[in-house]
């Protein structure tokens, strides 16, 4: 992996934790737990790949890093609500993520449980008050995060991954559940960029929502490969695809990410962004 694009990757996701702390400063002394409970989930080492993308994207089309802060974060917001909310009991009943103990069993389900709403809440917020985009670009921002999150997104993603079951187990239904649940919050990230950048023609919209999907999907059978062996229930690619399969379809996806954006004068980062998520080891 070229260092040129981890230091990238390094250098803007320091820009976004900045921000992220920006955002975090305002408390309420009367209920701290709260906060506490959404700084640990927020500032515990997340690769910062969605907030990334969106400054990327803004970069690549001409756009300025200011502009894109705002909605950078937004959508980390919500990726760190989604994954609090995924490790919950009712959900995965996870204890451990990025080597750390889930929020709930260190604050509490109740408290894990709003941070997350919190978490969800605040993004609206600070996308609809970047006060270095107009309300125009602010508005379409709020949309984007709306939809991407929402029923026809993730949380769409998340419903079908809860109702599949083995008996309707299928490779179409699967690609459908890692569109939603994984490539629609990527998907958020560089069309958040587009917006930051100005560029909300349907050409570009088109491009970008066409990289993501490759990336989404090659992220998610990397991933799967990652965690090969640890959950034998979980209907992933590799219960379709043996592993060199899932190799040669993360590079087809790739392939696909990086030739719709091969258009923008500046594609070089994206490109090496994509590569860097589909080949990644952890
Ligand atoms: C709202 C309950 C609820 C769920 C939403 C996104 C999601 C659905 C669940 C999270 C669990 C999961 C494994 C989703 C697939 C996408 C994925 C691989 C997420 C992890 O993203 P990374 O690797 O995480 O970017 P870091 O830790 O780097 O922030």
């Amino acid at each position: 992996m070229p260092n040129r694009i981890l230091k990238l990757i390094e250098d803007d996701a320091a820009i976004v934790d900045a921000a992220l702390k920006k955002y975090m400063s305002e408390k309420d002394s009367d209920y701290l737990k709260l906060f506490d409970a959404v700084e640990y989930s927020l500032f515990t080492g997340g690769k910062r790949i969605r907030p990334v993308l969106t400054l990327e994207f803004s970069r690549a089309l001409g756009g300025s890093i200011e502009a894109a802060v705002p909605y950078a974060c937004a959508i980390e917001m919500i990726h760190t609500y989604s994954l609090i909310h995924d490790d919950m009991p009712c959900m995965d009943n996870d204890d451990y993520r990025r080597g750390k103990l889930t929020n709930h069993k260190v604050f509490g389900e109740a408290t894990a449980l709003i941070a997350g709403d919190a978490l969800l809440t605040k993004a609206f917020g600070v996308a609809a008050e970047n006060a270095n985009a107009s309300d125009r670009q602010n508005i379409k921002a709020v949309e984007v995060l709306s939809r991407y999150a929402g029923m026809f997104g993730m949380i769409g993603g998340q419903q079908l991954d809860m109702e599949y079951e083995t008996e309707n187990a299928s490779f179409d239904r699967l690609i459908k559940m890692n569109s939603l649940k994984t490539a629609c919050l990527i998907k958020a990230g560089c069309l958040l960029g587009c917006i930051a950048a100005g560029r909300t023609d349907e050409g570009t919209f088109n491009a970008a929502a066409a990289y993501a999907e490759g990336v989404g999907i090659s992220f998610q059978a990397r991933d799967d490969l990652l965690d090969k062996g640890e959950d034998d229930e979980k209907t992933t690619f590799l219960t379709f695809l043996n592993e060199s399969e899932t190799e040669e379809l993360i590079k087809k996806n790739t392939f696909e990410a990086i030739s719709a954006v091969c258009g923008f004068d500046l594609n070089q980062n994206l490109s090496g962004i994509a590569e860097f998520l589909a080949y990644r080891d952890r």
